[in-house]
């Protein structure tokens, strides 16, 4: 067990040492763009509750979510949640067409049921274009929770009326950071990248700032959903858990993510997060391998918390978030 002062010590050096990687130095709260590949899991959903609760407690601001699947019922079932929390105007952006497509459990009965739709959805390239512009420099976090598909592409963009800056000439100016689930630290192979690999080693290679890696180890073994059949059964997100594996319990991969997210404003070191700074290298397949460099603009995220704390608080906020 740490003492006092060894503690304070190691809060000074990390402090002192791990701050350069996000550039985001003010503490109001995040302004968020959530880009999810709502459908193949039910963790999407449990992220997307997790958000709405913690923007509800001022933590984050949403500006848009982006769906990556490719599923044509992700997005009206993002619709409807997002509905049932209050919050049905929040900007939706759907992928290109050729975007991973999934089978889901759950996608198309938690639209049909809780009414969901995508009449109001954009293309996702140009509304990530569109919000990006319109914000203040250098103060937007983007959280990705699925498929690198929609951020290759936007990296990839051209100028346009909405702004005469390229892709990355855009996300330069304007985002403070990306936190991505993604990859397996310090390698290995995950499902994010995997199934979108071109994508995974675009995005890798040419993010032109600071990227965070929440990996596939960390949120693996904090299982929560379970707790979710004390909740009325007219709940999308109850329902999305029971519908995906009849509340079981899954793995928080995506709700760790977003939960870093809000619980970190300007990257001063987290009491349940360290950092490991370097450089994230994707192959062909989708596999990815970690290159140690002092000054890298990647970092992963490495667990402090214990697994029974992290999944606690995670399934605390996914069973009081209420509209
Ligand atoms: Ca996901």
């Amino acid at each position: 067990m740490r003492t006092a002062a060894a503690w304070l010590l190691t809060v000074l050096f990390l402090s002192a040492t791990l701050t350069g990687c996000e550039r985001q130095a003010n503490t109001e709260a995040p302004l968020l763009i959530l880009d999810t590949d709502i459908a193949s899991d039910a963790d999407d959903v449990g992220a997307v509750a997790v958000l709405h609760h913690v923007a509800k407690q001022g933590k984050v601001k949403i500006l848009a979510m982006m769906v990556s699947s490719g599923n044509p019922w992700s997005v009206p079932c993002l619709q409807a949640v997002n509905a049932w929390f209050g919050r049905p105007e929040i900007p939706l952006g759907k992928a290109h067409a050729g975007a991973v497509q999934d089978e889901s459990r759950y996608a198309r009965s938690i639209a049909e049921e809780f009414g969901g739709n995508d009449a109001k959805a954009s293309d996702a390239i140009q509304l990530y274009r569109r919000v990006l512009a319109a914000q203040a420099d250098q103060r937007v976090t983007i959280v990705s929770i699925g498929y690198l598909t929609n951020l290759a592409q936007l990296l990839q963009s051209k100028s346009d009326a909405v702004s005469p800056l390229n892709g990355e000439e855009l996300v330069r100016q304007k985002a403070a950071r990306l936190i991505c689930m993604g990859g397996a630290y310090p390698s290995g192979q995950e499902w994010n990248f995997h199934r979108d690999a071109a994508a995974a080693a675009y995005v890798t290679q040419h993010w032109p700032g600071p990227v965070i890696f929440a990996g596939f180890e960390l949120g693996k073994d904090i299982m929560t959903g379970a707790a979710l059949r004390t909740l009325p059964e007219k709940n999308p997100l109850r329902r999305s858990y029971e519908l995906h594996n009849r509340l079981a319990g899954r793995p928080s991969w995506d709700q760790i993510a977003v939960y870093y997210a809000a619980v970190t404003v300007d990257g001063r070191p987290n009491e349940l997060w360290t950092k490991i700074y370097g450089r994230n290298a994707v192959s062909e397949d989708g596999s990815n391998h970690w290159l140690n460099e002092r000054n890298g603009s990647h970092a992963y995220l490495v667990q402090r918390g214990t697994n029974a704390d992290i999944a606690k608080n995670v399934e605390q906020l996914m069973l009081t978030a209420q509209p």
